[in-house]
């Protein structure tokens, strides 16, 4: 009896002691404190939102004794449409020691923890650029460099057919071509061209506007050791297969792709014959934009590159040459059939933009006045706005201001236009992100809540880098780390968007290899789409969506089945490597 009672105490003692000690360790932050989950640069701007209008002040703790540092009073109450919060702003820019921390709002509680330290954002900006290893195609990712998420190859694609959408007289329909390596698109396996013009002229702009920076950012990729940058190393993936999308009249296939998305399995299961598609006048274009940027990129790498750069620069030539010719060959993805196609379509019907951005960047490469001509820029600025995968004659502008000195002997090129309007599109997103309830330009435009809003974020905040490094003005580079805030953490979600950086961030997103490995953490440095009221998956996704999903940016869920709002991709990813990059070479 005795005894029994003992053991009876020693129970109830010891599952008090882990009652306790759970209590401590898994202590739940607030989800009425939104912000960077990652980390804040000693003096940067650092700014969360609280969603309790009651509040009135707020303290910042050390994250591991909880004792007081800093306080400050919260701002008004302002309303964010969006989400249908009304909220306050604690701004605690003024706090500069380095350290580990959470923000307490009294009746509120407390912030997931954040850091405050010199490099607050490298980790997240280098794990945003090695996403692309993991999404590399026809290769074994061995563990020495992917880690737990090796995996064996998927898509060798060295047979693959010709559509009969693309068929000519030496290139019949099912013949059969080598088009392997490429990233693949998203959670889904298909390789895109249009999508990829977008992605990699971002990573090539970020290589060529800060390209000291970039070339010791080191990945630990299978061609760390060679004389090339990383970031060339993991676009020249890419590069290769896109030079192979050509066909022999300059044309490009829209995209490789099988006839129907692959169920959720790993790559080396997904086993569809894949095929290449219709030649078009948007994917053709976007190949000679980048083409042509590529040209002038790897011209500095002659020796470890023998010829790539002249032979980028003719592929790039014949492109644009064969889309003067096909100037409205739009893909028509209704209209295959032998097999019907129902893969991403991104089909685009105005290539106008398409073609000022080709011309433009084939005009910086070569020197030769005709393209500017052509890309009649100038007198079409008003149409120029935040580059999305359609849309991406805003890319031929950054282009233009940061290869001024290759053509500044010819004053045809009115710089001082083109510079005035980058800068009038991020005064616009500076103005609103001075009156909006989250402090973000995010929302300046109803818009701006799409499918891949998270993309419309990041490359807003490349837009304001891009103002930032012709003015060196500080507001500009404070709104673009206001948006990089967002994607961490600062939103209406309260998710950090990027896999595997925030004690709250995206577990379940739609990707293919994450939700079969295995694994129970997914692929690192991935980037969700994001809020889209579009709510396009709402039917497989079992009634998930609720009431408070009813706003523009709370329009998100944390499941594999939303491809609408978690799924991945590479034109999304690439605007975050950017921001997060710039981000931290400039505040290095
Ligand atoms: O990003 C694309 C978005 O703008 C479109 O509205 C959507 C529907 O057509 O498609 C998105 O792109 C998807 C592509 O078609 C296939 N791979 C996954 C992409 C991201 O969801």
């Amino acid at each position: 009896m005795q005894n029994l009672k003992t053991l009876f105490f020693l129970v109830l003692l010891s599952s008090f002691i882990t009652a306790s000690g759970q209590n401590r360790s898994s202590e739940k932050a607030s989800d009425s404190i939104r912000l960077n989950q990652v980390g804040f640069y000693p003096e940067g701007p650092k700014t969360a939102v609280i969603v309790n209008p009651k509040a009135q002040t707020f303290e910042i703790i050390r994250a591991g004794d909880h004792k007081k540092v800093f306080s400050g009073n919260l701002s008004a109450a302002k309303e964010w449409p969006y989400s249908g919060e009304t909220v306050k702003q604690a701004d605690f820019s003024a706090y500069t020691t380095p350290g580990k921390y959470l923000l307490h709002v009294p009746g509120t509680g407390n912030s997931y923890p954040f850091s405050i330290e010199n490099h607050a954002l490298k980790e997240p900006a280098k794990a945003s650029l090695k996403a692309f290893y993991y999404q590399r195609a026809s290769t074994d990712l061995p563990e020495k460099y992917a880690g737990k998420w090796a995996r064996m190859a998927g898509h060798p694609d060295n047979k693959v057919k010709v559509h009969n959408s693309a068929a000519t007289a030496t290139r019949p329909a099912g013949s059969l071509i080598s088009s392997p390596k490429g990233w693949y698109d998203a959670g889904d396996y298909g390789k895109y061209v249009v999508n990829s013009g977008i992605t990699m002229g971002t990573l090539f702009s970020l290589f060529e506007d800060f390209p000291e920076y970039m070339k010791n950012l080191r990945l630990n990729i299978p061609e760390s050791d060679n004389q090339l940058p990383d970031i060339l190393d993991e676009t020249l993936w890419n590069l290769r297969w896109m030079m192979s999308m050509q066909d022999e009249d300059g044309g490009v296939y829209h995209k490789l792709t099988s006839a129907n998305f692959h169920p959720m399995v790993m790559p080396a299961e997904a086993k569809q014959q894949r095929w290449v598609v219709q030649k078009s006048t948007a994917a053709t274009l976007d190949f000679a934009a980048v083409s042509a940027q590529a040209s002038r990129i790897f011209k500095k790498y002659e020796k470890e590159l023998p010829g790539l750069s002249d032979s980028l620069l003719v592929m790039s030539k014949n492109a644009y040459q064969w889309a003067k010719e096909h100037p409205g060959k739009y893909y028509n993805q209704r209209e295959l059939k032998d097999p019907a196609v129902s893969t991403g379509a991104y089909g685009d019907r105005n290539v106008k933009d398409e073609f000022q951005w080709a011309a433009t960047e084939l005009f910086i490469t070569t020197g030769n006045a005709r393209y500017y001509d052509e890309a009649s820029i100038e007198e079409d600025l008003n149409s120029f706005q935040i580059p999305s995968w359609p849309n991406v004659n805003t890319l031929a502008l950054y282009s233009l201001l940061r290869n001024r000195e290759k053509y500044e002997d010819q004053n045809f090129v009115n710089t001082n236009t083109i510079q005035k309007h980058i800068l009038a599109m991020a005064d616009e997103l500076v103005e609103y992100s001075k009156t909006s309830a989250y402090g973000v330009p995010m929302g300046v435009k109803n818009s701006d809540f799409a499918w891949g809003s998270n993309s419309e974020t990041a490359n807003q905040g490349i837009l304001l880098i891009q103002a930032y490094l012709l003015t060196q003005e500080e507001k500009y580079l404070d709104a673009a780390t206001a948006n990089l805030d967002y994607l961490l953490g600062r939103n209406a979600t309260g998710y950090s968007f990027l896999t595997g950086f925030g004690e709250k961030s995206t577990r379940h997103p739609h990707h293919r290899p994450s939700e079969s490995d295995n694994i129970e953490d997914p692929v690192p440095g991935l980037l969700a789409g994001g809020p889209n009221p579009g709510q396009q998956d709402k039917a497989g996704c079992d009634n998930l969506y609720t009431e408070k999903h009813n706003y523009p940016a709370t329009s998100y869920i944390d499941e594999s089945c939303s491809y609408a709002s978690n799924e991945i991709a590479i034109n999304w990813n690439a605007p975050f490597v950017y921001l997060a990059n710039a981000i931290e070479a400039i505040r290095e």
